[in-house]
């Protein structure tokens, strides 16, 4: 019987549907070092299923006949994807379940942002509200405006379509390349990155990481944004200077963020707790019932497919 490990929490029915037909293996932190469990568990396995852990040559340098990894997520950052070519493994992710979840969860940061939403909840239920309220409870409009996306992927892409016909906004995109068949529909405009930060009143960051993304927004990009403006980022942590945007929140550079992710997670402690004009997210931006089930059931049809020796649907690089 074939052995897999589950490296991360599993949907239930998917879990036990390997049950069934594999040895499983679940990699459980309350047992100790996570890194300590997978290098002892791999030596023997034939695939692993899970998200949210890096996996490279420190914790697989163990594995005899590794074949496929199954990522539960659209995003590969966390694999060091050479490394496993190398080694014959192939990765395995799960794209376009999660898009209209995540950009709906885009839209949520970037309305909660503008209207300083979760801080004036916060406000009115402590009591705060005393009178009509005042400048500092004012948001900012979103309807007409213009809406910045970096990355015109299918997130990306989706995010523009919210904004385009939902809230008639004036849509700027940037991209590696332009995506004149995309634009066309969403009377989509091709910027330069720092064209779009100078243009837009609401920048969301959409990118892939990679080499080119990383640390793609820092105080100098910052600077370029209007003072109304407001930033969402629900693509990685890393494409931001998290330090660069405290600051510019701080010093109300720009008038608020919202963020699913961070350079950093779990997020448990930050300067970003204690500004009033940033929306914090735990990393949900995929998290609902139907779409991680989704997820689960792709990234189960993925590992199976390799495992019995066919073609998955969805390989990274394939
Ligand atoms: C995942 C994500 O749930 O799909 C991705 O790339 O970021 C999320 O949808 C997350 O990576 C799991 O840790």
């Amino acid at each position: 019987m074939k052995k897999v490990v589950v490296f991360s929490q599993l949907d239930a029915e998917i879990l036990a549907r390997l049950q069934q037909d594999y040895q499983v293996v679940c990699i459980d932190p309350k047992q100790g070092d996570v890194n300590a469990q997978i290098l002892q568990h791999v030596t023997d396995a034939d695939g692993m299923i899970g998200a949210g852990r890096r996996l490279n040559a420190s914790n697989l340098h163990t594995a005899q006949r590794l074949k496929v990894i199954s990522s539960v997520s659209v995003g590969y950052d966390n694999y060091d994807v050479d490394y496993l070519q190398q080694q014959g493994i192939q990765l395995c992710h799960t794209p376009h379940v999660l898009t209209e979840s995540t950009a709906d969860l885009a839209f949520a940061l970037l309305m909660s942002a503008a209207r300083q939403i979760p801080h004036l909840d916060t406000w009115t239920k402590q009591g705060q509200w005393q009178r009509t309220v005042g400048g500092a409870q004012f948001g900012q409009d979103i309807f007409g405006k213009s809406l910045g996306i970096i990355g015109l992927g299918h997130i990306g892409t989706a995010i523009a379509r919210r904004g385009f016909h939902g809230f008639n906004m004036n849509i700027l995109y940037h991209n590696r390349r332009a995506k004149p068949e995309v634009a066309q529909a969403l009377n989509a405009q091709y910027c330069t990155l720092p064209d779009l930060l100078k243009r837009s009143d609401f920048v969301v960051i959409a990118v892939d990481l990679n080499a080119d993304s990383q640390a793609l927004i820092g105080a100098q990009e910052l600077a370029m944004m209007q003072g109304h403006s407001v930033l969402v980022n629900i693509s990685r942590g890393a494409v931001m200077d998290e330090q660069a945007l405290i600051q510019a929140l701080s010093t109300g550079q720009i008038f608020a963020a919202g963020l699913d992710v961070y350079q950093k997670e779990p997020l448990q402690q930050s300067e970003l707790f204690d500004l009033p004009n940033v929306v914090t997210l735990p990393h949900v931006a995929s998290a609902t019932l139907s779409t991680r089930k989704k997820m689960a059931q792709l990234a189960y049809h993925n590992l199976v497919e390799v495992l019995q020796g066919r073609t998955a649907p969805y390989i990274v690089g394939g």
